[in-house]
């Protein structure tokens, strides 16, 4: 791998005369975008950023105890020696501070910070056929074109906020997780109840019980969690990290999922009950997203996972001192590991303590929020100081959605994925030529460590805008039929897993209310879809069309 291209010294603004490419989003994908296109092929490109910072995601997560499930050393651009080797991790997970640093360390050495414009929130993008240009618009009224649209919205940026009656109603304070107020929130005193038991309510419970006086738990769906056994990492250990940056480099690049580590070609069958047990214990104390690469059936086979979930079950009863307690958080009504497997740090542990209650609304859904507090359908009520909603978010397409994007004969993009979200390699939607998603659905993105789906698609990206240029192609959309032919591959690849039988999954949509149901990642593996992606480039871009001159209005 080579070293980085760097813009050394230039701190002033740039003024932007003809823009080729306009970047919606400045996290891992839109700042790595800039790089390529404007320190690679010399375009003159602008970033748009909602935020007053670098940082994606990790800009609005800073709910208590946000930290990454990505072993910190492949959590990371990979693409350069320079800035591995001058990068130190201190945790074996980063937490969401110094991932912050990390994202504006990458973002001053890349001399990238000048060509992304803050606070700039994009409402509107309109494909002008005739003059072959995006026009985006900002929230400020400002119109910009350029030749290349690329979103870099990230895949989980759209906050969900359930619509509970009576929520303008609370007299108290209420936050999202992933909206979290910079100047952070006070829970000395209070009585807090949080919505939602995925990844992010698993990190956040043990750390705000820690200040709250009283912490009332709303679990809607039970959720299996492995311990994270975060630690800070020793000189030994950073030693060998460094010694071992091409291994890592290679192994994320190789493994289905983008992490470091790989899966074992053994199926849980091929092990008797103590033998299973005695793996299982050893993962669970190495912790992490690794526990469940122990075999290779995990995700495929019912019967398998049955006995891999059975284990985790029990953990979760051998933890949790109150039996109600231990049998409501037990009582995972779905595999293990066919909703994003969160891991924690003390979250089942935490249920121990006097001040922390469980309410299963699964039993006794939430009726209203009051002004007092939370009221459930029994007309049990909690009263409550604050509410934390760590209730997710409109995944995928609801960053997408949101901007308003409109192709060819103006034809919206909700218009476009009403029966949910189809396009090609989750990079090209039909109708929208020269628009690029950074793992956009259809693309591995969420079921992988995210900077390794990120790298791929900027580099592939970059690539076909490349020879696009070479070429002297205008235009490149892609094919209905390959558009079909994908859904139908993705569709398939999810199928041949367990993962499409957890229901309210948000793989699924099925966390927003009136949401299509389509099964959204791809779910064949990062590497083999790197070489369809790369075979299909190979091709002259199969499935895609190329035109020379720009196409006019039919
Ligand atoms: O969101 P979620 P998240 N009433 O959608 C519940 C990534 N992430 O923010 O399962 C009551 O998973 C909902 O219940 P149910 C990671 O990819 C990464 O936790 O829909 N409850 C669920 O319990 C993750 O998967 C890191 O029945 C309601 C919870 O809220 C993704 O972000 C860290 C409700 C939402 O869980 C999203 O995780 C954290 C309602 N009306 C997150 N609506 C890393 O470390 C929703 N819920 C990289």
């Amino acid at each position: 791998m080579g070293s980085v291209a760097m813009n050394a010294g230039a701190s002033a603004k740039s003024t932007h005369g003809a823009l080729d490419a306009v970047i919606i989003g400045a996290g891992f994908s839109g700042m790595y975008q800039l790089h390529r296109l404007r320190d690679h092929l010399g375009l003159n490109v602008v970033v748009l950023e909602a935020a007053a910072g670098v940082g994606g995601t990790w800009y609005w997560n800073r709910y208590p105890g946000a930290r990454c499930d990505s072993e910190s050393h492949s959590y990371c651009l990979q693409f350069s020696d320079d800035l591995l080797s001058e990068w130190e991790w201190s945790e074996r997970y980063p937490g969401q501070p110094e991932i912050m640093r990390y994202m504006n360390f990458v973002a001053d050495k890349l001399d990238l910070k000048k060509d992304i414009r803050f606070e700039t929130r994009v409402v509107g993008a309109r494909y002008d056929e005739a003059a072959n240009r995006w026009a985006v618009t900002t929230e400020a009224g400002e119109t910009l074109t350029a030749k290349y649209l690329i979103t870099a919205v990230g895949c989980l940026s759209s906050a969900n906020v359930p619509k509970i009656p009576g929520l303008e109603t609370f007299e108290g304070k209420w936050y999202h997780t992933g909206l979290w107020p910079h100047e952070g929130v006070d829970f000395k005193g209070q009585r807090v109840g949080q919505i939602g038991t995925g990844s992010t309510g698993i990190q956040a419970v043990p750390v705000i019980a820690k200040d709250a006086a009283a912490l009332t738990v709303f679990q809607r769906t039970a959720n299996y969690s492995v311990p994270a056994h975060n630690a800070p990492l020793s000189p030994d250990r950073k030693k060998e990290l460094r010694e071992r940056i091409a291994v890592t480099r290679e192994t994320v690049r190789a493994t289905p999922n983008g992490h470091p580590f790989t899966i074992e070609d053994r199926s849980v069958h091929d092990v008797g009950d103590e033998e299973l047990k005695t793996i299982l214990e050893r993962q669970w104390e190495k912790g992490g997203l690794q526990f469940r690469a122990a075999f290779r059936d995990v995700l495929t086979d019912k019967t398998a996972n049955d006995k891999v979930a059975a284990f985790l079950k029990n953990k979760i009863r051998s933890i949790v001192k109150d039996p109600e307690t231990a049998e409501k958080l037990a009582d995972i009504d779905h595999p293990y590991s066919t909703k994003r497997p969160p891991i924690d740090t003390f979250y089942f542990e935490t249920f121990n303590q006097p001040h922390v209650k469980l309410v299963d609304v699964r039993a006794d859904p939430i009726e209203a929020i009051t002004p007092t507090g939370i009221r459930l359908k029994s007309g049990a009520e909690h009263e409550l100081d604050i509410i934390v909603f760590a209730t997710g978010f409109d995944a995928m397409t609801g960053s997408l959605l949101r901007l308003n994007i409109t192709g060819r004969d103006g034809l919206p993009l909700s218009e476009a994925w009403k029966a949910g979200p189809a396009n090609y390699l989750g990079l090209q939607v039909s109708g929208f030529p020269n628009m690029f998603t950074i793992t956009g659905p259809g693309s591995p993105s969420v079921l992988c460590n995210m900077p390794v789906p990120i790298e791929q698609h900027v580099d592939w990206i970059t690539d076909c805008i490349d020879h696009m240029r070479k070429s002297d192609v205008e235009t490149i959309e892609a094919k209905p039929d390959a558009m079909e032919r994908w859904v139908a591959h993705v569709n398939d690849a999810a199928n041949a897993t367990l993962m499409p039988q957890a229901g309210h999954s948000w793989y699924l949509g099925a966390n927003v209310p009136g949401k299509p149901r389509v099964f959204m990642p791809y779910a064949g593996g990062m590497a083999r879809y790197r070489g369809i992606c790369d075979d299909i480039a190979e091709k002259g871009y199969e499935g895609f069309e190329l035109r020379r001159a720009p196409a006019m209005a039919k």
